[in-house]
């Protein structure tokens, strides 16, 4: 799986903050790349090299942070070993369901990395004004967008970038025009990618080819105190591999959409509101990118999710910090059909309108003492889910799929759940250059769709890619996570320092054990006896105990104003609590050392990447274990003119062959690799890129 890094493009090292005159402890952590405050990071996308389609391998730039790769574009954010719907995704404030039922289109997919600002991670416990479900983490997209000038004159900029690479022959090309003066902004934004399948010292991996268009229209208006923004996305994800799942990328087709209301009576007071939606079509199939199978087996999987959501807020600054009150909404509905273009008498209703509808309300309060301050939250979600009647050409012929049907359409599939989320975080400052930090917090996740009402057994998991079919449990609980951390800033001119340790106490934990649906079972066997298939016995969702633990921090060293050091490092653990295994798909122990030398127009990086073994892998899902590696990765920029910036690099210098933990395992014919076996990191990749700004 990819593992290009970003890559510092310019800047000179500014002078490290200090906490004394700070007031959100704004320190700069290596470099200008990645801004590091009291609970989160910020990674400046656009002072990144951007030669990763995959958003999320960004997050890698930020402590506790990794990606669960299942293709090209489909990378799945992992924080402190919680992945998937356990992490919230929001775009400019906005939530997102995605179409695949396998999210191949995890939320952060929807962000092109090249028009984004930021991408902003929380670290640790997530404050409950920021997203409705937070239990492992919360990240944040900010596009670009025109700012509004200080005249009636109208301004035009923008900027063009190209960037190529050696590993698959991919290319990227985006534009972006804005215009704005004191009242008006507009920007138009255009972007396309294509690359081929990717190579790794023993070969190719494929189907690792992927193909995205996207536009961008963005209007914005203010007078006096109001302010309005009109923002629509149209993504077009073309053919793209997803080696480690059973189907490929057809296409993703997307319409976003949204409206946003500011109003600041002064500096104290303001209120935001936004409503939102969007609709995304999807098709995957197993033979139009990968080896087909015999035709009797080909499947097509025609699925789309319509979103929709609102949020009001208001914020009450006073002399000792401020109030944030909130309500805010989300809905998503799914529907997913799997036919065989052969055989018009086969088909799957695999979800019929599933919905997944969450009203929450939210008071947070900051509060400074002296060398103090706090933060203190509390949240209420209302969750009722629901789904629509199934069928399939099996339940006519097989007896057990009938039972299952049956079953799934005489139960009660409405659901509700009542959550409540409490945290408190305080800081407590020693010196101008030390804060300690400790926080508490209570967090609950409600099943995700497919956890409650996947009613036959399939692979449709939100990507966990593990080879096993699954069915869900309607009655399933939501999952409630008791958090404890705490840890240290230090920052002074010279050097900075975050260690945080952390312990998740998980009830309920949404995970697949060996299925008891004695009809599931008998499907999968009779399935294998008819196909000559060797599928495993299927698990079923259920809820388990489960803790996981670990440490995590980012330093850096400014040597003179020249030369910098700066690294990671993380270790997490994950482990069952009713029974002895661990998690599945966790990050092992890794680090990141990285120098840097920065003069006014260029600069050079040389990083080191280190992954640890992981042996400490779940049995219940047969994970295999990997071993440990170390990459190395060179980069270079040059402010050629004021208005042109190039850069270019190698990533994986040595060309090592190298297996992600985090990659999956192949799923696809391929002479290079064989199934079942985990897939290949890439080789040595050879990139460069341009920016021209006008
Ligand atoms: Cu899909």
């Amino acid at each position: 799986m990819p593992t290009p890094s970003p890559h510092l493009l310019i800047g000179a090292i500014t002078a490290l903050g200090t906490l004394g005159n700070i007031p959100a402890y704004a320190d700069q952590i290596e470099e200008l790349l990645v801004v590091g405050t009291h609970d989160k990071r910020t990674i400046d996308v656009s002072e990144a090299l951007l030669i990763s389609p995959d958003t999320a391998q960004l997050l890698k730039k930020a402590p506790g942070a990794n990606v669960n790769g299942n293709g090209p574009l489909t990378g799945i954010p992992q924080y402190r070993g919680m992945y998937g719907p356990r992490i919230a995704t929001a775009l400019d404030g906005k939530q997102l369901a995605s179409a695949g039922p396998n999210w191949m289109d995890p939320p952060l997919s929807y962000a092109a990395s090249s028009q984004l600002q930021s991408l902003e991670i929380y670290r640790g416990i997530v404050p409950v004004s920021v997203a409705q479900e937070s239990i492992g983490g919360a990240i944040e997209v900010h596009s670009k967008r025109a700012d509004y000038t200080h005249s009636s004159d109208f301004q035009l900029s923008g900027q063009v970038m190209g960037s190529a690479q050696s590993i698959n022959g991919g290319a990227h090309l985006d534009g972006v025009l804005y215009g704005a003066n004191q009242n008006h902004r507009v920007k138009i934004a255009a972007m396309t990618e294509a690359g081929d399948d990717a190579e790794f010292p023993g070969g190719e991996i494929t189907p690792s080819e992927y193909e995205r268009q996207r536009y961008d229209i963005a209007y914005g208006f203010r007078t006096g105190q109001h302010s309005i923004a009109l923002d629509y996305t149209y993504t077009d994800t073309g053919e793209t591999g997803t080696p480690a799942l059973a189907m490929d990328i057809e296409y993703f087709e997307g319409d976003l959409l949204s409206l946003d209301y500011g109003f600041a009576l002064d500096s104290d007071f303001s209120v935001e509101a936004s409503i939102y939606g969007s609709q995304l079509d999807h098709g995957m199939t197993n033979y139009h990118l990968r080896q087909a199978p015999a035709p009797d087996r080909w499947r097509q999987n025609i699925a789309d999710s319509d979103n929709i959501g609102f949020k009001l807020q208001s914020t009450l600054k006073d002399d000792n910090g401020s109030w944030e009150l909130g309500v805010d909404g989300f809905s998503e509905a799914h529907n997913s059909d799997i036919d065989n273009p052969n055989n018009p008498m086969f088909f799957v209703v695999n979800f019929n309108e599933a919905e997944r509808d969450i009203l929450g309300v939210f008071l947070e309060r900051q509060q400074d003492w002296a060398a103090w301050s706090g933060e203190f939250g509390a949240r209420y979600n209302y969750v009722t889910m629901d789904a629509g009647k199934v069928n399939a050409s099996s339940a006519m012929m097989m007896p057990p799929a009938q039972i299952l049907r049956d079953n799934f359409n005489d139960a009660d599939r409405k659901q509700t759940d009542n959550n409540i989320d409490l945290l408190a975080k305080a800081w407590y400052s020693t010196s101008d250059s030390t804060r300690w930090y400790a926080g508490i917090a209570q967090k609950y996740r409600s099943p995700s769709y497919q956890e409650r009402y996947l009613w036959m057994p399939l692979q449709a998991t939100g990507g966990l890619a593990d080879g096993y079919t699954y069915t869900g449990n309607i009655e399933l609980d939501p999952e409630v996570s008791r958090q404890l951390e705490f840890g240290l800033d230090f920052s002074n001119d010279v050097f900075t320092i975050s260690p945080r340790f952390f312990y998740h106490r998980v009830d309920d934990y949404i995970q697949g054990t060996p299925s008891k649906v004695a009809p599931a079972v008998m499907l999968v066997r009779m399935m294998n006896a008819s196909n000559g298939s060797n599928n495993p016995d299927p698990l079923q969702f259920n809820n388990v105990d489960a803790e996981l633990y670990g440490f995590d921090m980012d330093w850096a060293w400014s040597m003179n104003e020249h030369w910098s050091l700066s690294g990671i490092v993380n270790y997490v653990r994950g482990e069952r609590r009713d029974i002895d295994d661990n998690l599945y798909r966790i990050a092992p122990p890794n680090t990141s050392v990285r120098l840097s030398y920065l003069s006014s127009n260029w600069s050079a990086g040389v990083e080191s990447v280190l992954y640890a073994s992981q042996d400490d892998v779940s049995e219940t899902n047969s994970e295999k274990e990997t071993a440990g590696y170390g990459l190395v990765n060179l980069s270079t920029t040059w402010q050629a003119t004021s208005s042109l910036n190039l850069a270019a690099g190698v990533d994986n210098v040595f060309d090592k062959e190298y297996e992600d933990h985090l990659g999956g395992y192949n799923r696809a014919e391929n002479p290079d690799i064989a199934k079942g076996s985990r897939l290949p990191g890439y080789g040595t990749n050879v990139f460069v890129r341009a920016v021209w700004e006008f």
